[in-house]
């Protein structure tokens, strides 16, 4: 029986997004939150992580009254061979985007691209450097050839440990060690899951989440910390710059093109094609004013760190973007593309167009995005965009708002310049208290939770108490849009923060990158830990992702805990039918790496909950609390 539609206002905390429902329900087009009222209530096995499909004499659902699946697994086995996949799905999704930037600069040192180059050699050379390739009197292709074959040899069985680990402090490293939880080979940790949670193979629920950690590492400290390394390489290092956000960065007047998925490898391709004079005139001839490139999601976030785009909005603005019915075309890569973006898309006159063949999706435009053709296949895709704007219809139109500024573009490059070329400053403002800690937001939406309620909350929570707060994925256009990303914030933080972020003229919340650009908030741990001389789990920072809901948000947040860093969630992964499983997570991993995940759905107390941690790192430090 058909369920009434839960009312908007429980849907999301964004007027633009409120509008959009609205639009939505009268056009008779269904959204993401109208399937979640069709599919609740969810399966309680599933939900509980009980159920399992691994082999054919399944599947099983144990409970207390049927307690193991038939070849004799229990809850406990079950419990951590789901939890084990479903990270792994994440740090495959991650890594796999590092591998493909790793493709570029092997086009670029073959020589097959043009339309891609070496924008920061400076950086090139770092890295080489951290990870031991010769660098003195080498032209930068001979460097970048040993970085590229480098960094495909982390993906595979011969190393003992993945080069970035040359980053993380050695007490970290023994302790990685002593559990076997070093990340050897990206591709191996994550074959090794599959292997590992075969019917028959690890039945010991602890060791199965040891070898999830081990997973998680190899893509914070591998996989995506490769694909942030590289984009940096490619397309140049983020530096400070304002943008603007919210549905209000679609324009009437425009050829209106969202890029949506996580590679820059098509998105900057796109941007770049779009401000080819001959496709501007173009869409001139057909009335419109120029060609508008905004972003969705963490492509989105890649292109507005490094070329300061506007930002349409986060995951669940995806469907709502196309609703102003201003949108030509919507290009997509990879990963948190929902396919109801085809379906809606086909109700206005949007071109849904896909770019890799990993990620095709059925009635959409595919194009198969190659480094070699990448200039010329974005000139076609913008010229479908902009064709498209002859067939839209001026009476559907509906931008529901003015954008609202935002600042971006903090690399740690450019946290360091800013700071006067080293930590230093970052370390002092700490040791006085005016930064007492700081702490990662990152992560999702989930329309289980109101749109961005707790991302804006917690953050505006923690910046109170002079705890710095650093943004990535869909959490920057929430706080963008909380109006948190301007230096102007200040007034909402704490004095400390007050004087910092004042003094240097940068927002108390500061975007950080797209997901895969979590790498940068490790790095800059591990910096942090390394001056001080001591383990990322004794500073007092901290982890979050509130609204997550993704197999990648899992393993960010699996990693972070495995370097160290005490990690919240708004809910809980699917692990509650198994005790063991649980207790690890949330108590268990303190002895074992020194953090541990902490689930809390209400933001002031989660606030708190980091407030006490900082406390006593800071007063293990021998710091003022
Ligand atoms: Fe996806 Fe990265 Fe989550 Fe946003 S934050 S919904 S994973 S786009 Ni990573
Ligand atoms: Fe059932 Fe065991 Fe097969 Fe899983 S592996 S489906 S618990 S018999």
């Amino acid at each position: 029986m058909a369920k009434e539609p839960r009312p908007i206002d429980e849907l999301t905390i964004w007027d633009d997004a409120k509008a959009m429902l609205r639009k939505a329900r009268a056009e008779g087009i269904q959204t993401v939150h109208d399937r979640l009222d069709r599919q609740t209530p969810h399966c309680k096995f599933c939900e509980l992580g009980t159920t399992c499909r691994n082999c054919t004499m399944g599947p099983c659902r144990v409970s207390e009254k049927n307690p193991l699946g038939v070849c004799g697994a229990d809850a406990d086995v079950i419990v951590a061979r789901n939890f084990g996949r479903f990270v792994t799905g994440g740090a495959a999704g991650h890594s796999d985007h590092g591998r493909d930037l790793i493709e570029v600069l092997e086009a670029i040192v073959e020589g097959e691209t043009k339309d891609y180059r070496i924008v920061a050699e400076d950086k090139l050379r770092a890295i080489a450097g951290e990870v031991g390739i010769q660098t003195e009197g080498r032209s930068t292709m001979e460097v970048a050839r040993d970085v590229m074959d480098c960094f495909f040899a982390d993906f595979g069985s011969r190393k003992k440990e993945v080069s970035f680990l040359a980053r993380v402090p050695q007490v970290r490293k023994d302790k990685w060690a002593g559990l076997k939880m070093t990340p050897r080979g990206v591709d191996r940790e994550i074959a090794e899951m599959m292997h590992r949670t075969h019917m028959g193979c690890d039945n010991d629920a602890p060791n199965t989440m040891i070898h999830a950690a081990r997973t998680a590492l190899a893509d914070g400290w591998g996989g995506s910390m490769i694909g942030t390394e590289l984009s940096d390489v490619i397309f140049g290092v983020p530096t400070p710059k304002m943008s603007t956000a919210n549905l209000g960065v679609i324009k009437a007047d425009k050829v209106n093109i969202l890029v949506h998925g996580h590679n820059p490898v098509v998105s900057e391709m796109i941007l770049a094609a779009s401000r080819e004079p001959e496709l501007v005139n173009r869409a001139k001839e057909l009335g419109a004013t120029g060609i508008n490139v905004a972003g969705l999601c963490c492509t989105g976030n890649e292109l507005l760190m490094r070329q300061g785009i506007p930002m349409a909005g986060n995951h669940l603005m995806t469907e709502l973007a196309i609703i102003t019915g201003a949108v030509e075309a919507i290009v997509v890569d990879y990963q948190c593309i929902m396919p109801s973006l085809v379906q809606i898309s086909g109700c206005y006159h949007t071109k849904f167009i896909d770019t890799a063949n990993k990620a095709r999706f059925t009635g959409a435009i595919h194009f198969d995005f190659q480094p070699r053709t990448a200039m010329k296949q974005a000139r076609e895709i913008v010229s479908i965009a902009v064709e498209a704007f002859a067939q839209r219809d001026p009476g559907r139109v509906d931008i529901p708002c003015e954008p609202i500024e935002i600042m971006t573009g903090f690399s740690n490059e450019a946290v360091i310049a800013a700071l006067g070329g080293s930590l230093d400053p970052m370390v002092q403002a700490i040791a006085a208290g005016d930064i007492r800690g700081a702490v990662g937001i990152v992560g999702c939406n989930n329309p289980k939770i109101k749109q961005d309620s707790m991302n804006v909350k917690l953050a505006e929570e923690l910046i109170k108490k002079d705890i710095l707060v650093l943004v990535t994925g869909c959490v920057t256009t929430a706080a963008g849009k909380a109006g948190l990303l301007v230096p102007g914030a200040i007034e909402k933080a704490g004095p400390g923060l007050q004087k910092v972020c004042g003094s240097l003229g940068i927002p108390p919340v500061l975007h950080y990158g797209s997901c895969v650009d979590n790498a940068r908030i490790l790095q800059l741990c591990a910096a942090l830990a390394n001056a001080l001389k001591v383990d990322i789990s004794d500073l007092p920072v901290g982890a979050s992702s509130p609204e997550w809901y993704s197999e990648k948000a899992a393993a960010i947040g699996l990693y972070a805990v495995a370097s160290g860093i005490y990690t919240h969630l708004g809910h809980p992964p699917n692990i509650l039918g198994s005790k063991t499983v649980t207790d690890l997570a949330v108590s268990g991993l303190e002895d074992l790496v020194g953090a541990t995940f902490f689930i809390e759905p209400d933001m002031v107390k989660a606030a708190d909950m980091f407030d006490q941690r900082i406390r006593t790192k800071r007063k293990a430090l021998g710091l003022s609390e």
